[in-house]
């Protein structure tokens, strides 16, 4: 059998014995998941989540995840059950697990670079994320400009970012972990297309730009990215900071309101 036809009924296999649904919304921590199928090359379907209508806060939604937050996925799972993940990281790690076993964007169980990719996973989940996400939330979406709040959180999401630019002068590759892409990279990539909205200056991190750039090259990262809705980072990117804040005129009534909501519970 030609190495073709192999990976062919290989790849049949793993749809049927794959219901993939994910639950998402074209935001950074959506399109990481989307970016992942596509360079698996996985058949999956996609539910839209508008997240201004508080749709994630609804009861069947809090069924697959009990936070509240997009993304969210189910999938048949090996015994013939349904399984639920949420948390964005541990979705990627649950797709690499069980439908990567050519390792073609993930490293064996126990190697070094295996606990490589954990290293910048959780250092993407704990950090880069919940900090550009609070610079978006007092740069954008906060009722008043509060100075202290936009600087803490600025300046976080560039110390952060100049981690990534270090290591990626290191890297002879150009990925983060040793000689292809990763969920490392993977995970990242949607929130450093989004710098601007965070108002951070991409230009200011020459390596990290490389690898935005050498990574939208990706068919994969080019399809996912557009999965549920357009993604728009790049033109935003060229808007003026009064062009951006008009932009998040809209989007701030509806945070708002779901902050309250929350609030209540
Ligand atoms: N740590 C979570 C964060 C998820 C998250 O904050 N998702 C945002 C969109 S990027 C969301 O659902 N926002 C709607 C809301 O806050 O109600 C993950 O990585 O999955």
């Amino acid at each position: 059998m030609t190495a073709r036809l192999q990976k062919l009924q290989t790849h049949l296999k793993m749809a049927s014995q794959s219901d993939i649904h994910l639950y998402t919304a074209g935001t950074p921590n959506g399109i990481k998941v989307t970016i992942l199928l596509e360079e698996l090359g996985l058949q999956y379907k996609t539910t839209n989540i508008d997240i201004s209508k508080n749709t994630q806060k609804e009861d069947w939604f809090l069924e697959i995840n009990p936070n509240g937050r997009i993304p969210a996925m189910t999938d048949k799972f090996t015994d013939g059950s349904t399984i639920r993940l949420f948390e964005s990281g541990s979705i990627l790690q649950y797709l690499v697990d069980r439908y990567d076993s050519e390792h073609k964007v993930s490293y064996p169980h126990g190697s070094k670079e295996y606990y490589e990719v954990n290293n910048w996973l959780h250092w993407q989940m704990g950090g880069l994320g919940p900090m550009q996400g609070q610079a978006n939330h007092f740069t954008r979406y906060a009722p008043e400009k509060i100075p202290y709040g936009v600087s803490r959180y600025q300046n976080e999401t560039r110390r952060l970012y100049r981690v990534l630019d270090t290591a990626l002068a290191k890297s002879e590759s150009g990925f983060l972990v040793g000689d292809r892409v990763t969920i490392a990279d993977i995970s990242s990539w949607g929130w450093v297309s989004s710098a601007k909205w965070a108002g951070v200056d991409i230009d200011e991190f020459p390596n990290l730009k490389t690898w935005l750039y050498k990574l939208l090259e990706r068919p994969g990262f080019e399809k996912g990215r557009h999965n549920p809705t357009k993604h728009t980072a790049f033109e935003m990117a060229k808007l003026s900071e009064e062009e951006l804040d008009a932009k998040a005129e809209g989007a701030r009534n509806w945070v708002q309101a779901g902050m309250k909501a929350d609030a209540k519970k």
